[in-house]
């Protein structure tokens, strides 16, 4: 198994370095600038703390990320072999903007394949300008992706709106914790993270914006228990408006990684609630 691989699965996150050229990364940054400048300024206020989310499919340029060759080539290295996607978003923290709170993003907690080991859903986060803890960088909790950990007990839902006013940072899901480990990225990397991973990131404290772009993907799609390949064909099947005046070539791409459900059975509830392992299984006797 590759070492990109090997850590991926045993502490939920890797760096693939050095995938997008800088020419790429300058383009996507033009792009991404005028995507985000074109967010209304309710948005901003309401997103303090994740920062500006621009669907992507308001942005060609990611678009053609998304199907990039470099990036499948990166991908396809990591050992899986059947990589969908199905959404993704331009996060932009402006200047002095607040930390990103501790989440997961996992939405299928109902099936116990969400306690094995192999990844069901990934982020693929490709950041713009070189990150560190003092522009915003991302930070995580090894291992938390499979392992029970303090902080699942006391994180809140993701989205209240507290949570993204960022209106309390004494509150435990901004906090520092012992066992987070910062993860620092040149522009070009792309940051790869298993879904169940606790993960939020630093305030920005400089004078420029921090933007990423996160693609989510399913990377072995075709081996998942046929009730989470429902439940991903049906949350995100339909292909926005906003791609039609899109380059016919990328649009192609992105149609060839969507994922398709043709069984009938019946897909898993969405549920962002983790129980331990321990209560999940103890549930189901
Ligand atoms: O803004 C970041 O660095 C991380 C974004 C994030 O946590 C997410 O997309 O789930």
């Amino acid at each position: 198994m590759d070492d990109l691989q090997l850590q991926l699965l045993a502490e939920g996150y890797c760096i693939i370095p050095s995938v997008l050229s800088s020419n790429f990364v300058d383009r996507l940054r033009e792009a991404t600038d005028i995507a985000i400048d074109a967010m209304a300024h309710d948005h901003r206020q309401a997103q303090q703390s994740t920062g500006s989310m621009v669907p992507i499919y308001k942005c060609e340029t990611c678009g053609e990320l998304v199907g990039h060759c470099d990036m499948r080539k990166a991908l396809e290295g990591l050992g899986f072999s059947d990589w969908r996607y199905t959404s993704g978003y331009i996060i932009s923290k402006p200047p002095d903007s607040p930390p990103l709170f501790w989440h997961y993003d996992w939405g299928g907690w109902s099936h116990p394949f969400s306690y094995e080991r192999m990844p069901t859903q990934v982020f693929v986060m490709a950041y713009l300008v070189d990150t560190n803890p003092g522009n915003g960088c991302l930070r995580v909790i090894p291992r938390s992706h499979i392992q029970d950990h303090p902080l699942h007990e006391m994180m809140r839902d993701a989205h209240t709106e507290e949570l993204l006013l960022a209106s309390d940072l004494s509150a435990v899901e901004f906090q520092k914790h012992s066992d987070d480990v910062d993860v620092a990225v040149q522009a070009g990397d792309l940051v790869v993270g298993d879904a169940r991973l606790i993960h939020g990131a630093h305030a920005n404290n400089s004078d420029r914006r921090r933007t990423v772009v996160t693609m989510w993907f399913f990377p072995n799609y075709g081996a998942l228990p046929e009730p989470i390949q429902g439940y991903v064909a049906r949350r995100f099947q339909d292909e926005p408006d906003d791609v039609a005046t899109w380059d016919p070539r990328i649009r192609k791409r992105l149609y060839d990684l969507r994922p398709f459900y043709h069984g009938n059975r019946d897909p898993v509830p969405f549920s962002r609630e983790r129980l331990s392992r321990k209560a999940f299984f103890a549930k189901r006797m």
